[in-house]
């Protein structure tokens, strides 16, 4: 019997999309490739190399050093792993929002340092008093996020960049999600906005690449030269990257799919996203729920558990922030006609 994979019908929750037909295809054609060997692969190795200009040019980096890695959380790892090699103290320490992704929790845990949390203000941005109150000269790394996981929230990266500055930290963007989009924004978010360090900005997600396709962006090569270690019996001497083997086809999707929507098709489907966004929570406050107004193509709303556990036993794929609150991510699979079909089961279920 053939399992068939989750259709994206009913998929409300997930930051994975179906990939664009042309990322779908150059998957498939490298699938055997290994860009952890560049010396055996070299054709992998080059379309790795313009990924990364690619990637350069989406997040405002001219001449760009980084990888792909196999997603946002490994990019966040690799990142909180520079600022720890090139911290002056013995006791370095990682000061995030508490709005950032748990990805930074494994990154703590792995590289033995320790993980601040700061309060978030009433709009779920990084409250920039509580960030001055908590970083010191322990401060390696301060991290700001660029559309956060839960509300979509661009946190103020240049005010994070001074604070950083401030204490010779270096300063992380997590752009995982939203850096496909952001690009169409009027938010400060990019290396050319701020003194950003490192990135993180996933073509897994937003970009309509095939899983795995993660994005880490580093402001000059000495900053990936911190990750390196010797290689010696392959024709490369050195390796970067976290993971040893990685697949080919991530990348080969990632250069497919930027090469085709960067940046017209990326900015339409922007519009498009973002407009659902706005009509699902107009939908949703003229029935009474109470929505966070999405600044990024992300919805979230109170509704009754009851109700919630209602639209999940109907099928949809939904789930809930930390505080409880239903979270819709509109990717790029997630049409008007879909929404429509979930507000009208919503009528129906709803229990307010
Ligand atoms: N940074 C941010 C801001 C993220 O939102 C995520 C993932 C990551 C980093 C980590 O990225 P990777 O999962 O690629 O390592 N956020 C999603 C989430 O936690 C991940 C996800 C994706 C969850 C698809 C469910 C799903 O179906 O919600």
């Amino acid at each position: 019997m053939q399992i068939e994979p989750q259709a994206f019908d009913r998929v409300l929750s997930s930051m994975c999309t179906e990939p664009h037909p042309v990322a779908r295809e150059a998957a498939e054609r490298f699938l055997a490739t290994n860009p952890g060997d560049p010396g055996t692969y070299p054709a992998i190795s080059s379309l790795e190399d313009e990924a990364i200009e690619r990637l350069g040019e989406i997040a405002g980096l001219a001449d760009p050093a980084g990888y792909v890695t196999s997603g946002g959380t490994e990019a966040n790892i690799q990142a909180v792993r520079i600022a720890r090699e090139r911290a002056e103290t013995a006791t370095p320490t990682v000061v995030m929002p508490e709005s950032g992704h748990f990805s930074f929790q494994k990154a703590a845990t792995l590289l033995g340092v320790d993980l601040q949390l700061v309060p978030t203000d009433d709009d779920h941005r990084a409250d920039l008093d509580a960030v001055r109150a908590c970083v010191d000269d322990d401060t390696a790394l301060l991290v700001g996020v660029a559309g956060t996981t839960e509300y979509g929230r661009v946190d103020p990266i240049p005010e994070l960049g001074d604070l950083a500055r401030s204490v010779d930290a270096m300063l992380h963007v997590d752009a995982a999600w939203g850096g496909f989009v952001l690009p169409f924004t009027d938010h400060d978010w990019n290396f050319d906005h701020a003194p950003v360090d490192t990135m993180a900005i996933d073509p897994h997600k937003m970009g309509q690449a095939a899983v795995p396709a993660g994005g880490l962006l580093v402001r000059k090569q000495s900053l990936l030269d911190e990750l390196a270690v010797d290689t010696p019996y392959l024709e490369s001497t050195s390796q970067a990257t976290l993971t040893g083997t990685r697949s080919g086809a991530g990348v080969a999707s990632a250069v497919a799919a930027m090469d085709e929507l960067w940046p017209a098709g990326y900015r339409e489907q922007c519009t498009r996203s973002q407009a659902n966004a706005e009509w699902l929570a107009g939908a949703l406050t003229a029935r009474g729920y109470d929505a966070v107004t999405p600044e990024l193509p992300l919805v979230a709303a109170d509704v009754p558990a009851a109700t919630f556990e209602a639209l999940r036993d109907a099928g949809w794929r939904i789930s809930r922030t930390g505080t409880g609150e239903l979270r819709i991510v509109c990717m790029p699979h997630v049409t008007r006609e879909m929404l429509e079909a979930f507000v009208a089961d919503l009528d129906e279920l709803g229990s307010h």
